[in-house]
């Protein structure tokens, strides 16, 4: 008589998966089942359409709000990996390496022309943007990117020097203060070669561009006799050696300066009234990003004029958003070091890609340092 035999096991057997299936059902129902338990609401509550997925940024080094970043997660559930870069040359190794490691970079307006070309941007959806509309006309279909395909407008800004009031001379007023032996020990330059070369190039008051030998030479000479009284070459530190008072004389971007004016109120910046290096960093998703939705919505979400507003008030670079620079703290819409006077705007001028004459300027810098 095997078959009551069989069919008491069979009610066991019912009966235990029934009883496992209720304790799951609650479980789920109190929040503790798989996909609660990591605190990830599911993929499709509307409210955070993008829960559990991981939105990888690779930006300059302080060039963000963090405040945003942890609000963008709230609103979204994704959750933000931030890199940092600190020149143009570190971030297009990268790309070159494999972009596809980042869904949103921020590439400088010198960076654009051989992402462009060399097919590592991916074509931006508008529909996904449209928070585009916020920005001035003028910022928009640059030379490096026409129709702006690949890329949108994020901030501006020009290289500056940052020195000590109390330690340097009042009358200091260009790039001449960089090459003075009184400070030396003092003086940091930027880790990259052709913006130190450009500044070079037109302290000398040659132009910014130029790869002609003789002009080069010139360069190298003041660089060379410059070498021992440079303390570091740094695209990132000279901030913070601003903010400790390490650095004198500094030449770096001009909103980390005014952070470090911030911190230190003896800092002084200077942007040359005979004109400097003007530059405009971008936002743009590289060619196989993982996560091209979200990454349009954190462009998108930066374009929002409350948060342009906020990011510039906290990173205090001139914002190209027309709708957020009246949100702007007036203190940093009225400064000149902010936002240059339209004259002196006239005399600054934009770093070109000069192709394989490049290598003159690596060999150059390879022999200084
Ligand atoms: N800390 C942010 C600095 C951004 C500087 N971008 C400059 C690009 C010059 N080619």
């Amino acid at each position: 008589m095997n078959v009551p035999t069989t069919i008491h096991v069979d009610r066991t057997r019912i009966a235990a998966r029934l009883a496992w299936l209720a304790a799951s059902l609650v479980l789920l129902a109190a929040g503790c089942g798989g996909h609660a338990n990591d605190k990830e609401p599911a993929a499709s509550d509307p409210s955070r359409p993008f829960a559990g997925q991981t939105l990888r940024v690779f930006n300059w080094s302080d060039y963000i709000d963090p405040d945003l970043l942890k609000e963008f997660e709230a609103q979204t559930g994704a959750k933000v990996q931030y890199d940092n870069f600190a020149s143009d040359a570190e971030l297009e190794t990268k790309m070159l390496a494999g972009g596809s490691e980042y869904d949103v970079i921020f590439p400088s307006d010198r960076s654009m022309t051989p992402l462009v070309k060399k097919g590592l941007l991916a074509p931006l959806d508008k529909s996904l943007l449209p928070g585009m509309k916020h920005l001035d006309p003028k910022f928009l279909d640059a030379r490096f990117d026409r129709g702006n395909r690949y890329s949108v407008p994020y901030f501006w800004g020009t290289v500056a020097v940052g020195v000590q009031s109390d330690k340097v001379d009042k009358d200091a007023k260009d790039f001449k203060v960089l090459f003075d032996p009184k400070y030396s020990g003092h003086i940091t330059m930027l880790d990259d070669p052709e913006n130190v070369v450009a500044i070079v190039l037109l302290s000398l008051n040659l132009p910014m561009n130029s790869t002609k030998d003789e002009d080069l030479a010139k360069v190298k000479a003041v660089l060379k006799a410059q070498r021992p009284l440079v303390q570091a070459y740094t695209s990132d530190a000279f901030k913070d050696k601003l903010i400790s008072g390490d650095a004198w004389v500094a030449l770096g971007w001009s909103g980390d300066i005014l952070q470090a004016r911030e911190k230190r109120a003896s800092v002084r910046v200077i942007v040359p009234s005979s004109g400097s290096m003007i530059w405009a960093d971008s936002m743009a998703i590289p060619v196989g990003a993982k996560q091209p939705k979200l990454a349009h919505a954190f462009i998108d979400f930066l374009l929002g004029p409350e948060v342009a507003a906020r990011n510039a008030n906290f990173v205090r670079y001139p914002t190209p958003n027309a709708a957020a620079r009246a949100k702007v703290d007036p203190a940093l819409r009225s400064d000149p070091a902010v936002y240059p006077p339209a004259d002196v705007l006239d005399r600054c001028q934009w770093l070109e890609d000069r192709g394989a004459d490049i290598s003159k300027i690596e060999r150059l810098w390879r022999e200084i340092k």
